[in-house]
């Protein structure tokens, strides 16, 4: 009984009435229960505020993870690398007087061209400075204007930038009965448009560049995918021309990657990037174990023939596009063969190097079967710009070995300006034994490559004496180019006799590498941008194709580009 009672008292105090009968207890059990109350509440909310640390750190953990891992990739070791990113970042905040003076009296080179442009060849491809007049070397796709959008650009010219669009958006017209070059429509057609795109974000380029596009696709229709390098604008009817027996040229055929990738990412059309990749596919299969390819190639085969081996005329391109499309594509698995092919033509240029007598000059061979010659094109002289953007994927003594041979071959470039009259280059050099280096062909058509490397190297390894050599070269070109109504070439560099011409490159790459020259790094960084064969700087966006995709395409195919974030990979550790 007793039992009973006790356990019924026990029970009672769970009953509301038992509370409200004894107000001060009930006020204890309120208390009670809002400390419990918050006592859980406090320790659900640590331990967010702890998953949400926790996940920050293991972000910033990742993050060091993969700046390690770009910095050993990059080459050198790690610390440096931190000493040279540092030194690179002190350089981007300091701007030296001399570099914006130099760079303005470029600028007022580039304003010099394009106003003589504008007065006398206005919409036509290029103009003849001495006769006042324009020319169609490209079939009236007005070249020049094309090729200068980007310089205009980056130079801060908006009033010229602008009508150069609103020449673009009314006028440029592609229904031209004209058999064009698939290879220089490209580098300064697609590649202009593309570079005007990704600087200004207006879509009138990205139209016009994938409408010339489209009217350049039939010339991959090959048996092998080699392109043919002819095709008339308005009738298709791709083929090669006459002088090459009917082959193609290596340069010609393997020049579009970078353009043709960037434009399917843009619109998100694949057909592009996929004819341009499968050449580097159909090359792959046969390529040679020195990496050296002679600069014929038969479309219908894929194989290539008898011919010379260079990296100037008809050559050089070819090379500068493995090592490009490895870093447009984010240097990722699935563009390593790019990289792997790169890395195997450059032990090939190694192999075709030579030093000069008495003074030691390192030069690039020619060759021809078994038979080496001894003779190197300026246009060969971007090499050194190459080699040296390309060093920082090598491991230390790799990287080193060829910024130096990068080094050494400016240097020899340089000296083909500094060893004529007019302290301007010829178009080749022959290398006779005791007798270091002498003009072949001596005319000079304001060619860029030697430029185009000194900026690289300058960029590279913060030497100031690439700019004094850059600058050197300005002089001279200010010196024997420029005439009241442009500048020209030169018939011959040892005489300073004029020619007739001012080539559309000079504006596009010659003008704008010299700019660049004394402009800060972040001015077109080599992180965001990679530079077509004619200067223009193409946007890095995200690539994520997986290695094995049959297709070979980037999987992002329906994502504006804008959308898909910045480049993963690094071009300098
Ligand atoms: C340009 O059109 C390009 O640089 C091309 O790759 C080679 N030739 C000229 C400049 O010399």
């Amino acid at each position: 009984m007793a039992r009973a009672r006790s356990s019924n008292s026990r029970w009672r105090s769970l009953h509301p009435s038992y509370y409200l009968k004894r107000p001060k207890r009930l006020a204890l059990l309120f208390i009670g229960f809002v400390c419990v109350t918050l006592v859980v509440w406090d320790r659900q909310t640590l331990t967010r505020e702890h998953e949400i640390e926790v996940s920050k750190l293991n972000e910033e953990l990742t993050k060091l993870q993969n700046q390690l891992l770009d910095l050993k990739n990059s080459g050198g070791d790690v610390s440096e690398n931190i000493k040279k990113s540092a030194k690179m970042k002190r350089r981007v905040v300091k701007d030296d007087p001399l570099d914006v003076q130099r760079r303005e009296k470029v600028k007022e080179a580039m304003l010099h061209a394009w106003t003589s442009y504008e007065k006398y060849a206005w919409g036509q491809d290029e103009l003849q400075p001495q006769t006042k007049n324009g020319v169609n070397s490209f079939g009236g796709l007005g070249a020049t204007i094309v090729d200068s959008l980007d310089t205009l650009f980056i130079m801060g010219l908006k009033e010229q930038f602008e009508k150069a669009k609103e020449w673009v958006a009314n006028s440029l017209d592609f229904n031209k009965d004209y058999d064009a070059s698939v290879f220089e429509t490209t580098i300064r057609v697609v590649g202009g448009l593309l570079s005007a795109y990704d600087l200004s974000e207006d879509k009138v380029f990205l139209e016009k560049a994938r409408d010339i596009a489209d009217r350049l696709l039939p010339a991959w229709d090959t048996p092998s995918g080699i392109p043919y390098n002819r095709i008339n604008l308005l009738q298709g009817n791709p083929h090669n021309p006459g002088w090459t027996g009917g082959e193609s040229i290596l340069a010609d055929s393997g020049t579009e990657q970078l353009e043709f990738i960037a434009l399917s990412q843009r619109t998100g059309d694949p057909k592009y990037q996929q004819k341009a990749e499968n050449v580097i596919r159909e090359i792959h299969k046969t390529f040679p174990a020195d990496g050296l390819l002679p600069i014929y190639i038969n479309p219908h085969t894929g194989r290539t023939s008898y011919s010379t081996i260079t990296f100037g005329a008809m050559g050089d391109s070819f090379y500068e596009y493995l090592l490009k499309a490895w870093i447009q594509g984010n240097k990722t698995e699935a563009v390593s063969h790019y990289r792997e092919m790169w890395e195997i033509s450059m032990k090939g240029l190694v192999s075709l190097t030579q030093k000069t007598t008495p003074s030691s000059f390192t030069y690039i061979c020619e060759k021809n079967g078994d038979s080496v010659s001894h003779k190197m094109d300026e246009l060969a002289c971007f090499a050194p710009g190459m080699l040296a953007l390309g060093s920082s994927g090598y491991g230390p003594g790799e990287a080193q070995k060829f910024l130096t041979l990068a080094e050494e071959l400016a240097w020899t470039c340089y000296n083909f300006y500094q060893s004529t009259p007019t302290k301007l280059a010829g178009e080749n050099y022959f290398f006779n034994s005791g007798q270091d280096m002498s003009v072949g062909t001596s005319w000079n058509i304001l060619r860029p490559e030697t430029v185009e490397s000194l900026f690289y190297l300058w960029r590279l390894t913060g030497n100031k004496t690439y700019q004094e050599w850059g600058w050197n070269i300005f002089q001279a070109f200010e010196k024997n180019s420029r005439i009241e109504s442009g500048y020209v070439g030169l018939k011959d560099v040892n005489s300073g006799v004029k020619d007739n011409m001012m080539q559309s490159f000079f504006l596009a790459e010659t003008m704008k590498y010299l700019y660049l020259l004394f402009s800060p790094d972040s001015v077109i960084s080599f992180d965001e941008w990679v530079f077509n064969t004619e200067a223009h700087p193409l946007k890095i966006v995200s690539r994520q194709d997986r290695a094995q995709d049959s297709r070979g395409f980037d999987g992002q195919q329906n994502l504006p580009h804008r959308f898909r974030g910045r480049k993963e990979g690094r071009t300098r550790g």
